[in-house]
């Protein structure tokens, strides 16, 4: 990828969220590499590292919105996810937004194409904010673009500067149009971060852990195969099998595309890195599994060697 195609401004949006505090700024992301290229080109890599897992739910918009909150009014038109944003409509008021947790210090890369029917200079904001929880800090500071009917694609990569577990990736409405518009995305990927979670439809104990391991301050979340329709014990015990952490089932009525039901294990809150873990519910045992900060890290540097 030829990152010298045109840098594109820093962004200094104009109208803020006006519950962003100022001293929130000072939690801005490192954000680097920021480059826009033409339409059609593949989602870009970072050089020499394993692109990581796509984040973004269905952002190819093949058949419908699903994993998007689009509005006001939304639908799909040739390929892309559309609004379409009457005149006079306010701040905020259109866009399409999912929800996207971050994790501290894992590097992403972003990818979207994005058009505007008609073009429009400072309509459309894009960017990856926190949650109420962190007074919506901006961790990839938004990015103002003008656009045109014809898609551009948009790349950048950077560094989450904290954890942001209720983050959105949010398109939207920046200030009051005068002239109504429509505003279609495709291709959306934002790649890196912490696996998702984690079923693999396999043999192997009910109790389904990501092998690879968890991030020591990420999310972490494992599943049992079970049949049970109520909330199921589970326990986590260390290398020498002492009990460190125990907690119930949630068993919202999760079934796996292999049509089996499964309950979900949460233990986000368990921060003590070490090999050797294990998950238990009820006569199932997981693989044992680690928790670390430098686990993707090992991996890249693993699959360097084959
Ligand atoms: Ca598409």
């Amino acid at each position: 990828m030829d990152r010298s195609t045109r840098a594109t401004r820093p962004a200094h949006p104009i109208h803020r969220r006006h519950r962003l505090a100022p001293t929130k700024l000072t939690a801005l992301a490192t954000c680097f590499g920021l480059t826009v290229t033409t339409a059609m080109l593949a989602p870009a890599t970072i050089a020499g590292a394993d692109p990581g897992p796509e984040q973004i739910t269905n952002g190819t918009f093949d058949t419908d919105l699903l994993g998007w909150n689009a509005f006001p009014s939304a639908s799909v038109v040739d390929g892309r996810g559309c609004v379409d944003v009457p005149a006079g409509t306010a701040p905020y008021q259109a866009g399409l937004l999912q929800e996207v947790p971050m994790v501290a210090g894992e590097i992403y890369a972003f990818h979207y194409e994005a058009l505007t029917v008609p073009a429009t200079t400072a309509e459309v904001r894009v960017l990856i904010q926190g949650g109420p929880d962190i007074n919506y800090a901006e961790f990839l500071p938004s990015q103002k673009h003008p656009l045109t009917p014809d898609a551009q694609a948009f790349d950048s990569t950077f560094t989450a500067d904290r954890d942001y577990p209720n983050a959105t990736v949010a398109f939207q409405q920046d200030i009051t149009n005068a002239a109504a518009y429509r505003l279609c995305l495709d291709n959306v990927s934002l790649t890196g971060g912490a696996a998702p979670a984690t079923y693999v439809p396999d043999t192997g104990p009910a109790v389904r852990v990501n092998q690879v391991g968890y991030l020591t301050g990420g999310p972490k979340e494992a599943t049992v195969v079970t049949d049970a329709k109520g909330p199921q014990q589970w326990l986590l015990r260390d290398a020498r099998g002492v009990v460190v952490r125990r907690g119930l089932t949630h068993p919202e009525g999760m079934v796996s595309s292999a049509g089996v039901k499964a309950q979900t294990i949460s233990f986000d809150s368990f921060r003590r890195a070490g090999a050797g873990y294990t998950l238990t519910v009820g006569d199932q045992t997981s693989y044992p599994f680690a928790i670390g900060s430098n686990l993707y890290e090992k991996l890249r540097t693993q699959s360097k060697t084959f």
